[in-house]
C-alpha cells in the first residue's frame, strides 16, 4: 500500500510539472526546436504511448474480468438484480447531474451579455439514433466487436460467456479457472503499466497545457467556472452523499484512496482507457468484489457519464442565451432526457461529450455551430468531466457491491 501512495505522489508530481512546463512554453509562444523537436517529438511520443498502453489492456481485461465475474454467479437472479440496481443508479445519477447542471447555469447566467464575435463553424458528426444503439448492443460478430472495442456489445458477450461457463458443470469450472488465472495475469500487466503514469501524465499534461495554456479560459471564464462549479459540487457532495446515505460508508476513505484513479481519467480523458486503472483500485483497494466490479465499472465507462451531462446542461443554457433563445420547462425536460439517453450509447473517449452535445442542441432546436464557441475551452473541462465521470462509476459500485454483501469493508478501510 505504501508503494501505491508513494505512486500516487509521483503522477501528482508528473501532473503539475506537465501544467507548469506546458503553460510556460504557452505563454512565452515558444516555437522552433522547443515545438518541433520537444513537443511534437519527445512529449508527443510519450503521450501516445502511455495512451496505447492503457488502451491495449481494454478489451482484454474487460471480457477476461467479466467472463470471471459472470461465472462465478451462480445465481441468474442474482445477476439480474445486479444489473438493474447498477442501471437505475447510473442514469438516476446522470438525470440529477444535467439537473444541477441547468439549475446552477439558470442562477449564473454564463451565456447572458456574451457578444458572439463571429460564431465558430462546428461540423456536428452524426450521433447514432437511440434506436440503433439499443438494437446494435447484441453483437453480431464478437470479434468484431472485440476488434472495433464496441464496449456494449463485449460486455453482452462476456455476460453470456460467463453464464454459459456458470451452467456447464466441470467443464464450465475448467474454463473458468483459466480465466480467474489470466484475469490474475493482466492484473499484473495493469500493476506494470501504472509505473508510467508519472511519465505518461508528464507527457499528456504538458502536451494539452502547452497548445491551450491558460488564455483560451478568458473569454469563456464565466461559462468554464459554472461548468467546473458544478462538477466539483456533484464529485463532493453528491456522490459523497451516496456513499454515506446508500452505501452507509465512509465518503473521505473513497476519496483517498481513489484519487490516483481520477488523476488518470483526467490526464487521458478517457473513460475507456481508465478502465483498467478503475478496476484495479475499486478491486483491490476499496474491496468491490470482481464479480461485482468486472460488471458495474466497464458498464459505468460506457453509459454512466455525469460530468459529461453536467457540460451539458451548463451548454445548453449559455448558447441560449448567447443567441437570445428562451427554451421553455418542457424543452429543458428534453435536454435532461435526451442527454441522459445519449450518454448511454457512446463510448468514453476523449470530446465525445461534444459529438453528444450536438445531439441534445438538435432535439431542442439550438444552433449547432454554438458549440463552436465553447471548443476553445472544452479539452480541460474534458479532463476535468471524466474524472467526475469515472468517480460515478466507482461510487456506484461500492454501494451496489454493499447492497449485495460483495464489498469487503475491511479492504475498504485499510
Ligand atoms: N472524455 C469522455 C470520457 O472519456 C467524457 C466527455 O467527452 O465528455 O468519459
Amino acid at each position: 500500500m505504501k508503494s501505491t501512495s508513494k505512486l500516487t505522489y509521483k503522477i501528482l508530481i508528473g501532473m503539475i510539472l506537465g501544467i507548469a512546463l506546458g503553460s510556460v512554453i504557452n505563454y512565452f509562444s515558444f516555437t522552433g526546436w522547443i515545438q518541433e523537436f520537444f513537443i511534437g517529438g519527445v512529449i508527443e511520443i510519450g503521450g501516445r504511448i502511455f495512451l496505447a498502453s492503457l488502451k491495449l489492456l481494454v478489451v482484454p481485461m474487460v471480457f477476461v474480468s467479466l467472463v470471471t465475474g459472470a461465472g462465478s454467479m451462480d445465481d441468474i437472479k442474482k445477476l439480474g438484480r445486479l444489473g438493474s440496481r447498477t442501471f437505475f443508479l447510473y442514469v438516476a445519477t446522470t438525470a440529477l447531474a444535467i439537473s444541477l447542471a441547468l439549475l446552477c447555469a439558470y442562477l449564473v447566467g454564463p451565456g447572458e451579455g456574451f457578444v458572439i464575435s463571429s460564431p465558430v463553424d462546428f461540423a456536428s458528426k452524426e450521433s447514432p439514433p437511440l434506436i440503433d444503439v439499443i438494437s446494435n448492443i447484441f453483437p453480431s460478430n464478437p470479434i468484431q466487436s472485440m476488434a472495433n472495442g464496441d464496449m456494449l456489445q463485449i460486455i453482452v458477450f462476456a455476460l453470456l460467456f460467463g453464464l454459459g461457463t456458470s451452467l456447464s458443470g466441470a467443464s464450465g469450472k475448467r474454463v473458468l479457472s483459466i480465466f480467474t488465472d489470466l484475469n490474475e495475469i493482466i492484473m499484473k500487466m495493469v500493476m506494470l503499466l501504472i509505473e508510467l503514469a508519472p511519465y505518461g501524465v508528464f507527457c499528456l499534461l504538458t502536451k494539452v497545457f502547452a497548445s491551450q495554456g491558460f488564455g483560451a479560459i478568458l473569454p469563456m471564464a464565466k461559462y468554464f467556472f459554472v461548468v467546473l462549479f458544478v462538477l466539483i459540487l456533484h464529485l463532493t457532495v453528491v456522490y459523497g452523499s451516496i456513499l454515506k446515505i446508500l452505501g452507509k460508508l465512509n465518503p473521505l476513505k473513497f476519496f483517498k484512496k481513489f484519487s490516483e484513479v481520477m488523476i488518470f481519467a483526467f490526464s487521458t480523458a478517457s473513460s475507456n482507457a481508465t478502465i483498467p486503472v478503475n478496476l484495479e483500485v475499486t478491486e483491490k483497494k476499496l474491496g468491490v468484489h470482481n464479480s461485482v466490479a468486472s460488471f458495474t465499472v466497464p458498464l459505468g465507462a460506457t453509459i454512466n457519464m455525469d460530468g459529461t451531462a453536467i457540460m451539458q446542461g451548463v451548454a445548453t443554457v449559455f448558447v441560449a442565451q448567447v443567441y437570445n433563445i428562451d427554451l421553455g420547462f418542457q424543452q429543458y425536460m428534453m435536454v435532461i432526457l435526451t442527454a441522459t439517453l445519449a450518454s448511454i450509447g457512446t463510448a468514453g473517449v476523449p470530446g465525445v461529450g461534444l459529438v453528444m452535445l450536438a445531439m441534445v442542441f438538435k432535439q431542442v432546436g439550438l444552433p449547432v455551430e454554438g458549440i463552436g464557441l465553447i471548443i476553445g475551452v472544452d479539452r480541460l473541462l474534458d479532463m476535468v468531466r471524466t474524472a467526475v465521470n469515472v468517480t460515478g462509476d466507482a461510487v456506484v459500485s461500492c454501494v451496489v457491491a454493499k447492497a449485495e454483501n460483495q464489498l469487503d469493508e475491511e479492504v475498504y478501510y485499510s
